[in-house]
């Protein structure tokens, strides 16, 4: 399925009018805004392969219909997502989930949906069929040197297919870890984890980056093996340059200040990439913005910040990817909506008054700081948005255009009622 270009044509035109007058009040408002209309067309964001079928809970899964059986026809959702925003021209594979079996013939779909290949990630958490060692009792720090073997075999397995894809980091995200106290030596499994995580490293490329993610919990309920920033901190550093840490925003204790954990990173260099989704309660993996907008506005205040402050470029100084999964919405709008919340984020923080917010931080000013940022977050950023996405050929409402065209309906048509998204 692929939208026919005077389709979105014919949908801008009907908003035209409408979106011109906003444009015309905002810009009159933000004085010079228009200078951010061209970052935020270079900004993005890498869907995840395994976030294009409906999720489920260990309760249950209630599927849609539609969803993509293989690589290919996820490739295609994602490159319906892009052209309807423009801003989702990447994609995030999970090996064994989404194997590439023709390398080429993917490299040359992608190339044709205009679609690059983001970070690629390994998967120590689940058993495999044939599969000789078990990671029931952890992958990369198991007491048993055969299970670490077959893990760092895994990983150097996926790196493959990664240079294969042009793909230039991979994301190494471990359930390890344990349920009981008691269960496990944490400094033997510290040593392990990170004895292995050097023998992957080793295998690196060296325009490579390797993202160590870290999870407070879950699986395991106890102890994590790679359980906060400072952990994965503490594995990058002794790894080297090429190793950084990844922030996913569901695996946090509840109410970590994500945005000053991010600030520092930066700082350290160390900051390598992001997994955005929203939670109320732990790794929930719900649409981003949903639940906590003022938090991801304050990410991005940083992140805007710290990478202005190290020259690091905002479209390609990290790897941004969606990590989310959606059991009750239709996982395209559900994406639509996620792109368009870290998009609103991201523009929030372009339009706050960097040199103001400086002055009053040095004069103790803390209501004039607040006045200042909250300035920004108030602000309705979307016609900018649209502005940006209309000037790259996408859609001026990609979540209304997906329904009048009506995208889903389509691809039920194509690929039937009883379908299932192959991995998770
Ligand atoms: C784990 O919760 C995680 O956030 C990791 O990034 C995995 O790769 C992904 O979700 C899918 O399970
Ligand atoms: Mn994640
Ligand atoms: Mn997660």
């Amino acid at each position: 399925m692929k939208l026919e270009k005077n389709v979105i044509d014919a949908h801008n035109q009907s908003l035209a009018q409408k979106h011109k007058s906003k444009l015309a009040h905002f810009l009159e408002e933000n004085e010079g805004a228009d200078a951010h209309i061209q970052k935020l067309r270079d900004f993005q964001i890498a869907i995840p392969s395994w976030a294009l079928g409906t999720g489920g809970t260990r309760f249950g899964r209630f599927s849609g219909g539609g969803e993509p059986a293989n690589l290919e026809e996820k490739m295609a959702d994602i490159g319906v997502l892009h052209q309807l925003n423009q801003s989702s021209g990447a994609i995030s594979l999970h090996i064994p989930w989404d194997i590439p079996k023709d390398a080429e013939k993917i490299m040359s779909l992608a190339k044709s949906l205009n679609l690059k290949f983001d970070a690629i990630n390994s998967n120590t958490f689940q058993d495999q069929p044939n599969q000789k060692y078990s990671y029931k009792f952890g992958s990369l720090q198991n007491v048993d040197k055969n299970v670490r073997d077959q893990a760092v075999a895994h990983n150097i397995e996926v790196i493959k297919h990664g240079i294969a894809l042009g793909s230039k980091s991979l994301t190494v995200w471990l359930a390890d870890g344990s349920s009981f106290p008691g269960q496990l030596n944490f400094r033997e499994a510290f040593e392990n984890t990170l004895a292995s995580l050097k023998e992957i490293y080793a295998a690196l490329p060296a325009d490579w980056k390797m993202f160590v993610e870290y999870k407070s919990n879950e699986p395991n309920f106890y102890s994590t093996t790679v359980a906060d920033w400072g952990q994965s901190l503490l594995y990058a550093t002794k790894l080297g340059p090429k190793a950084y840490t990844l922030v996913d925003l569901g695996h946090h204790l509840p109410n970590a200040n994500i945005e000053q954990i991010v600030s520092l990173l930066l700082m350290e260099g160390k900051l390598g990439g992001f997994h955005f989704n929203d939670s109320k309660y732990g790794d929930d993996d719900l649409t981003t913005g949903a639940i906590k907008p003022y938090q991801l506005f304050l990410i991005f205040n940083e992140l805007v910040e710290g990478m202005d402050h190290a020259k690091m470029n905002h479209a390609s100084g990290l790897a941004w990817m969606i990590d989310a999964s959606h059991n009750v919405k239709d996982p395209l709008e559900d994406l639509l909506q996620s792109v368009e919340a870290i998009m609103m984020a991201y523009a929030q923080a372009l339009l706050v008054d960097r040199k103001a917010l400086k002055n009053a931080q040095q004069k103790n000013d803390v209501s004039l700081a607040q006045e200042i940022l909250q300035a920004a977050y108030r602000t309705d950023v979307r016609p900018l948005i649209a502005e940006a996405r209309l000037q790259s050929g996408g859609a001026l409402d990609p979540v209304k255009l997906f329904r009048s065209a009506k995208v889903r309906e389509e691809l039920i048509k194509e690929r039937g009622t009883e379908t299932k998204a192959t991995g998770l």
